[in-house]
């Protein structure tokens, strides 16, 4: 008993001075260092989403809101409904206004060469999030706080493979495919024929965008389910194109998840409600809540501090048992 009243009080004493020494860094660095630059007035942060196509895109804009507030920094946001040039309007306004730092999510890859330029000139720094450019000269950004495309659709590739790895008989797949010419689209795409070429009876019959929308999704499903009799597999590249197939699968008699195998990318609620039901078999989560991310990435930049050129997200991977597991705790 003594000896337990002794050892606790050494890791008490230890514990004491621990928490001293770490005051003490905290007070030395206090004296030496100045105050951060962006501790010194209100920050502006301009913020040029795509849209608000899709239950992650929702979640996405929710998170980078609330973490601006958080923060104490003056947001100004902008949707620019899946458009370019209405991403490029906004992002011009906002260095007219002559905010400190910009932020967006570029709706498609190419093509921001010149208006990054015009943002440099003007000395704002730009973060890229959630999807990234094509430009060459990556002198033109500061960093990008994002997801693993590529690794999404390996992911998404990799269970596949592994579900067919006994099968006899061709597997047909088709696949929705987000916003062309958009990065996740582009990776996502990439990624799954990475793996799934190496097994021949892994077969894509038709593959066409669904633009991340619900409409579209079931849109297009309709199509390929009236000119394909035989589909085993649909690769969806979000939920929301999954969930607006799911639909056109059941008008046609079908059952989701058993006719037709489903994997889809995100991992929101309605998505995992799908999962839960046995109706999307496999999800890759994509993790929409990157305003925490961006707003330290943000004060970073100000301070002048070192910040990586490339931060990924970290998600997982969800099969219809974890997600009515996982269902209770999802937020968005
Ligand atoms: O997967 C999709 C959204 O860029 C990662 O955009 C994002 C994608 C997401 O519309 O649902």
């Amino acid at each position: 008993m003594k000896k337990h009243v002794r050892l606790g009080a050494a890791i008490m004493l230890s514990t004491m001075m621990l928490v001293a020494a770490a005051c003490g860094n905290n007070a030395n660095e206090g004296s030496k260092g100045s105050k951060p630059a962006s501790a010194d007035k209100k920050i502006t942060l301009g913020f040029a989403q795509v849209g608000a196509e899709s239950g992650w895109r929702t979640a996405n804009t929710n998170s980078v809101k609330e973490s601006a507030a958080e923060a104490g920094f003056e947001l100004k946001f902008s949707d620019a409904q899946q458009k370019q040039e209405n991403q490029i309007k906004s992002i011009r306004s906002y260095i007219q206004q002559k905010v400190d730092v910009i932020a967006f999510s570029p709706v498609v890859e190419s093509g921001w060469d010149t208006v990054l330029k015009e943002a440099k000139e003007a000395g704002i720094p730009v973060i890229l999030t959630d999807r990234a450019v094509d430009s060459k000269d990556d002198s033109l950004y500061e960093t990008f706080i994002g997801s693993d495309f590529v690794e999404e659709g390996r992911s998404a590739g990799k269970w596949l493979l592994e579900k067919y790895k006994d099968a006899s008989g061709d597997v047909n797949i088709v696949e929705l495919q987000g916003t062309t010419g958009s990065a996740p689209a582009i990776d996502r795409k990439a990624g799954f024929e990475e793996i799934i070429k190496d097994d021949a009876k892994l077969k894509v019959i038709a593959s066409q965008t669904g633009d991340f929308t619900r409409a579209k999704g079931k849109e297009v499903m309709q199509s390929f389910l009236k000119a394909n009799k035989d589909i085993d597999v649909l690769y969806a590249h979000n939920d929301d194109m999954a969930l607006g197939a799911i639909q056109a699968i059941e008008a046609a008699g079908l059952k989701p998840g058993e006719d037709i195998i489903i994997i889809s990318v995100d991992g929101v609620k309605d998505g995992f409600v799908a999962a839960s039901e046995g109706k999307i078999n496999f999800i890759v989560e994509c993790n929409p809540l990157l305003g925490p991310q961006l707003m330290q990435a943000v004060r970073d930049v100000l301070d002048g501090k070192e910040i990586e050129k490339r931060i990924v997200t970290e998600e997982g991977v969800f099969t219809s048992e974890d997600a009515k597991r996982e269902l209770p705790n999802r937020k968005y």
